[in-house]
Parts: C-alpha cells; sequence; structure tokens
C-alpha cells in the first residue's frame, strides 16, 4: 500500500525524512528518551510537508504528515470484535488477591509459586488497534466489549500510536489493545483554557479522554494531549508471539508502542501485593491516573489452562485503589475572606471517605463556578480529591436534588467586616473592599508577614494572630512589634516562656533580607522569587518604592499586572505608613549592590541544584546564583549549564551524567559564589 511504483520518480528524501521522523517518534514514545530536540523534530516535519506538497503524489496513508483527516465523519459506524475484548475482575482487600491466587493454583493443580506480571490500571478508555502487515488500518473502542465504534481518524492523531509498526517480527495480522488516556497536566491546561473561556469543563481526564475520541472531527481530537499505552494483543495471525506477557510487552515496545514503564513481574503473590503499595504510596506523583494495579498471570500456557468465565479471563485480576470520586451531599456554603480581599466560597460537606482521607469542605472557587456548577445547598454532589489538591467538587446530581434545595445567595457585603464586595469587570474574584479595616484581610497579611518564607517570626503562628487581631491588640503589621510579655503570656496556650520565646523571634526577626521583606509586605502577585527579582534588580527598596510602571517590567519575570499591583501599593499611603513603622520599629536588611544586568558573571547559565546543601540551604543558594545573573531551573535538560549535586542526589544526577553536563559539588559552588563577592 505504502510501496511506490517503480514508475514514481520522486525525491529519495522524502522516504528518508519518514524513516527519520518514525524513528524519533519510537525513541520518544517507545523509548522515552528523545535523541533530538522538538524544534529539531518539528523541523523535519516542516521539510516533509513541504515536499510532500510539491509532490502531492507521494503522500501516503501512514505518511506522519497524514494524522489528522479533513473532513469529519456523520457518525461512527460500529465494529465488531474478532476476538471480544474481555472485562477484569476486581479485588479491593488483600484477601480478596490471595482468594484470586488461591483459585489459579486450584485450578492449576499446583502449589508452586505463580509469576505475575503487574501492570498500573490507567483510568482511561480501552481501545483495540488492529495493524495488517504493520499498518494501521482500524481503530476501535472497547464498546460493550463485542461491539466498539471505528475511531480510526481519532486514534489516528494520537503520537504515541504507530501508523505503520517498527522493528520487525511482528505478525501478519496483529490486533493491540490498550488505554487511551489523558495525563493529568494536559487535562489541568484543557480544562484551564475552558475555564478561561467560560466553557463548560472536564469532570477528570477519563472524560477528557472519552469526550475526546468521540469528536466527529479528528481535528479536534488531534488537538487533545492524548496517549495510548499497550497492554495485550488481541487477534493475531500470521506469525507468533514470546511465551509470557512481560514477553509481549516487551515485543509492543520494539514495534513501537508506549508500555507503561512501572510495569514488573513479580514470582509470587506476594511480591506482587508489595508492588501494589508501591505504587500506592506515588500515585499523586505520577503523571496520570491509575485506578488500581492489573495482575496477570505471566506464562500465557498458564493463561491458557485458566480460560475465562463469563468475560472476563480467570488468568488476571484489577485489586482497586481508594475511589478518588465520591458523592455527599452539600450541608451548606460559607464564605472566607483571603489576604487580598478574595471572598471564596466554601463547601460544608457531609463527611465523605474519598482519596483515602475522610473530606468535609471543598473550595467552590468563586461566583462563576457556582454558576457553573449549577449547584444548590442541599444537592447530592460529586467530590474528586485526585492528590494532594484541594478537594473539588466536579458535578452535580441533579436527579437527586431534593425539592427544598436552596440557591446559594453570594453576599453583597464582607462576611467579617460588612464592607461593600466588589467585583471587577473580566475578573471572576469578588473582593471585599474593606482593605485593612477588615479583621480577616489584616489576619492574612499579619500571617503572610510572619510566616517563615517571610519575617519568620517563629511562634507566632494563625492561631495566635487570630486572637492578637480579635482582641484589638494587633491592627497593622508594626503593631507586633510592640506586644509586651504580659499581653502575649495572657493568650491561650501561651504561657511566660512561650512569650519570651515568641519576643526573641520578633527581635530576631527585625535583621532580614530586602526581598524577604518585599515578599513579607504581601503585595499581590508577589511571590518568593519575584520579590527577590525585585530586591536584586533595585538593591534598594527606595529605589523599588520609587519606580514607575515601565521601570517595573525591566525586572525578570515582571509583567504589567504585577507592574500594577507593585505601582498601585505604593500609591497608597497607607502602605507607606505601613512600611514606615515598621522601619521605626527596627526593622532593617542591607542593600544590594546592582550591577548592570548585562555585566552579571553569571547571566546566561543555567544551573539545577540537587541533592542536599550542607552550608547553604537550597533557597539561599537559588538567590545567591540569581544575584549573580544565573537562571536556576528545576529540572535538567540539554539547557542546563552545570548540576550542583549534593549527597542523595538521584535522577537528576543521573540524567546529568547521561547529557554529559557538567556536575559540581557544594563546595565549589561557595567557591564560585564566593569568587564573585557573595558572603557565604
Ligand atoms: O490499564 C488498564 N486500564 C488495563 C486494562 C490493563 N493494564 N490491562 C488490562 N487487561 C485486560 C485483559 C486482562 C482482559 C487483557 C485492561 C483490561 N483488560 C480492560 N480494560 C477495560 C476492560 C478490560
Amino acid at each position: 500500500m505504502s510501496t511506490l511504483s517503480l514508475f514514481d520518480n520522486f525525491p529519495p528524501e522524502i522516504e528518508q525524512l519518514r524513516q527519520e521522523i518514525n524513528h524519533h517518534n519510537y525513541r520518544y514514545y517507545a523509548l522515552d528518551d528523545p535523541q533530538i530536540t522538538d524544534a529539531d523534530y518539528d523541523r523535519l516535519m516542516q521539510r516533509l510537508r513541504e515536499l510532500e506538497t510539491q509532490y502531492p503524489a507521494a503522500i501516503t496513508p501512514d505518511s506522519p504528515t497524514q494524522r489528522v483527516g479533513a473532513t469529519p465523519l456523520s457518525a461512527f459506524t460500529t465494529v465488531v470484535h474478532e476476538l471480544p475484548m474481555l472485562s477484569l475482575d476486581n479485588a479491593f482487600s488483600d484477601e480478596d488477591l490471595l482468594a484470586f491466587n488461591q483459585r489459579v493454583q486450584d485450578r492449576l493443580k499446583i502449589t508452586d509459586d505463580v509469576e505475575y506480571a503487574c501492570e498500573l490500571k490507567l483510568d482511561g478508555i480501552a481501545v483495540s488497534l488492529l495493524y495488517r502487515d504493520g499498518l494501521l488500518v482500524r481503530g476501535a473502542t472497547r464498546g460493550d466489549g463485542t461491539n466498539g465504534e471505528d475511531i480510526t481518524q481519532n486514534v489516528r492523531t494520537i503520537k504515541s500510536i504507530p501508523l505503520r509498526l517498527a522493528g520487525t517480527g511482528y505478525p501478519a495480522v496483529l490486533e493491540v489493545r490498550g488505554e487511551i488516556y489523558m495525563p493529568k497536566a494536559g487535562f489541568n491546561a484543557l480544562n484551564e483554557k475552558a475555564r478561561a473561556a467560560d466553557e463548560k469543563l472536564f469532570v477528570n481526564p477519563r472524560n477528557a479522554a472519552a469526550g475526546s475520541l468521540r469528536q466527529l472531527d479528528s481535528r479536534i481530537t488531534a488537538s487533545r494531549p492524548l496517549e495510548m499505552c499497550a497492554y495485550s494483543v488481541g487477534w493475531v495471525d500470521g506469525g507468533t508471539l514470546p511465551e509470557t506477557h512481560s514477553g509481549i510487552l516487551a515485543a509492543l515496545k520494539t514495534w513501537g508502542f508506549l508500555t507503561n514503564r512501572e510495569t514488573q513481574v513479580a514470582k509470587n503473590i506476594h511480591e506482587a501485593m508489595a508492588f501494589y503499595r508501591q505504587i500506592g504510596e506515588k500515585r499523586n506523583e505520577l503523571a496520570y491516573d491509575i485506578d488500581g494495579i492489573v495482575f496477570k498471570v505471566n506464562s500465557r500456557q498458564l493463561q491458557e489452562s485458566l480460560g475465562f468465565i463469563s468475560r472476563a479471563p480467570r488468568w488476571a485480576i484489577a485489586y482497586k485503589f481508594p475511589a478518588q470520586e465520591e458523592s455527599t451531599i452539600l450541608l451548606d456554603v460559607e464564605f472566607q475572606v483571603g489576604r487580598t480581599g478574595a471572598v471564596t466560597p466554601v463547601a460544608r460537606l457531609q463527611p465523605v471517605f474519598v482519596g483515602g482521607v475522610t473530606v468535609s469542605n471543598a473550595t467552590l472557587h468563586n461566583r462563576d463556578e457556582i454558576n457553573r456548577l449549577g449547584i444548590k445547598i442541599g444537592d447530592t454532589v460529586i467530590i474528586r480529591r485526585a492528590g494532594d489538591v484541594i478537594p473539588q467538587i466536579v458535578q452535580v446530581v441533579e436527579t437527586k436534588r431534593p425539592t427544598d434545595a436552596r440557591a446559594i445567595a453570594f453576599p453583597e457585603h464582607c462576611p467579617v467586616c460588612n464592607s461593600p464586595v466588589e467585583t471587577v469587570a473580566d475578573e471572576a474574584v469578588a473582593r471585599c473592599s474593606g482593605g485593612l479595616v477588615c479583621a480577616a484581610q489584616r489576619k492574612e497579611a499579619i500571617k503572610h508577614f510572619a510566616s517563615r518564607k517571610a519575617m519568620n517570626v517563629e511562634g507566632l503562628g494563625d492561631k495566635l494572630v487570630e486572637q492578637l487581631v480579635d482582641l484589638g491588640l494587633v491592627s497593622n503589621l508594626a503593631d507586633i512589634y510592640a506586644l509586651t510579655r504580659e499581653q502575649l503570656a495572657a493568650m491561650e496556650r501561651m504561657g511566660e516562656k512561650s512569650a519570651d520565646n515568641i519576643l526573641t523571634a520578633l527581635e530576631n526577626s527585625k535583621k532580614t533580607s530586602l526581598a524577604k521583606f518585599i515578599y513579607a509586605l504581601g503585595i499581590r502577585e508577589v511571590g518568593e522569587s519575584t520579590a527577590r527579582n525585585f530586591a536584586n534588580y533595585f538593591g534598594s527598596f527606595e529605589a523599588l518604592a520609587a519606580a514607575d510602571q515601565d521601570a517595573l517590567q525591566q525586572v525578570p519575570d515582571v509583567g504589567p499586572v504585577v507592574a500594577h499591583f507593585v505601582a498601585e501599593f505604593f500609591v497608597q499611603e497607607s502602605n507607606r505608613v505601613a512600611v514606615a513603622a515598621l522601619r521605626n520599629a527596627g526593622v532593617h536588611w542591607d542593600n544590594i549592590e546592582v550591577a548592570a544586568p548585562e555585566a552579571l558573571p553569571l547571566k546566561g547559565l543555567t544551573y539545577v541544584l540537587t541533592g542536599t546543601l550542607e552550608a547553604l540551604s537550597r533557597d539561599d543558594a537559588k538567590a545567591h546564583l540569581l544575584a549573580l545573573g544565573a537562571k536556576v531551573a528545576g529540572s535538567v535538560s540539554a539547557k542546563t549549564d552545570y548540576v550542583v549535586a549534593g549527597p542523595g542526589a538521584g535522577s537528576k544526577l543521573a540524567k546529568a551524567e547521561e547529557l554529559g553536563l557538567k556536575v559540581i559539588d557544594e563546595a565549589r559552588l561557595l567557591e564560585l559564589l564566593r569568587e564573585h563577592g557573595r558572603q557565604v
């Protein structure tokens, strides 16, 4: 189908480019080990497109340029699976799993250990891909296992699915089965975009993957971040396959499929159980959602003797993890006021066990979110808690709405200080207009000021700040430096000893750095690293306070929004007064000598810090490097110039060595910093 006849006379570069691109796809997806940059890959694709525009007759359906179809379908046609796609039996406890192993041994009449292939159970959509002579000819959903839908046009757009198999030795007919899923990062980005455009959000990555595959227009599917991971084979003809399941997965990898890299072979059910726990612990850190572990008897011969029972194989089982979604009831909505006055609706829920913890609150973000969900008090709602993120309400079960469900009234006045709540056009957030008149905003401002990364007043925690503000002992930032031993000792759960400790901590906090002081002020959108950039750029507080918006935007990573908030902060008389009061109370720092940015000695160099540093904290090491003009990145890539590796450095160091990057230790870093006049 793809071979050209002898009479065709196209430049050989076309076929060479296709082979080169397919090779890089294989390196990228199957091996997870790219050899070229994305930009170089794009250039190869661009060149191939140019040539194909020049020689349209040379275009073949398996050319890497031909992933997206131009004509939308009017409906999906039905596919009858040649071999039914089976389902999986579930286990919910160690006992269930041991009972499964026992059944396997009993059926096989053995007492020896059974070897299991252990795979992550990806939470996506099961699909079948049919290859004839190495060419992808059909893609279908699992459907009910017997009948699925033909989604060939859509699966072709997924770059981890080879249009033409790589390597050699594949059967003439090969049906590959696997899961199409959307990685968490892609899902979040997709929903972020939908939120900005005021469109309906996807409930979870699985629904997003399903919705993306259900598109009649494959151009939409192509725009969605989907991946496919191969986990078994179906119909096979004209060839043989390895004797074990793990062998089949290895073969699929050589043919260009992405296979899950966490997969392991356990020599018995106990090792399998240990694998379940090990993955359970890092479930949240994985780049994609999983809902359990699938254990498969590794020997295909044993699989065959075990056979299957009503739609599910006797040789496989899915051991589920705790669900990340559960339904519960919305009991009430309360409104919290944050440091910047943002009024955030918080859902009070009937407690429910989800994602491994009991959840009784969830954020509702803002007024738009309430409208978007169409939620009322009394509703049954679906809560999702994926990883360590704040639990979210993702859906309302409208069919379960009680007749006395109440609408949620968004307050027009601040629930704390009664000042009007304002909404800026184009902004989803409603804010209390009370500023520092509002006790809630004052509390949050003081908590932030005292926090570890700001002024670091040890012992001045959230509860204490709340009491001090409620009693009127503290109403602005500088007031904390006027607190007396008696006042502090009289607070709940405080004694004279702790009062003294806090007084000492307050005294110690007065000596700070310019960066920490700027951060401590809690200017909107000015986080730790932005504050550090301001400090290093301006060198003194006076210079920062005097800068206009144009000058502010010269600072690395500062755009018009941040510049606006900073300028606005210094325009307000009350803020200038607050800063003066803090300096009167004795807060001080050393100014920083600023060099012209082009003169910075480490300009243009990117550092990555990994492992433990002993003399410096990682934050301080980073601050020094930034001050010298270097960039400090979180991950190692070809763009990294130096990796600073301390004891315990792991994968980043390995990657650095693989890429042949320069690696230095902490002693060398300290030397370097001193050479450039940093006091360390
Ligand atoms: O990752 C998965 N979701 C997954 C699903 C997996 N890793 N392996 C699977 N293996 C099978 C058998 C054993 C029947 C070949 C599966 C599924 N089935 C499956 N997916 C949807 C229904 C069944």
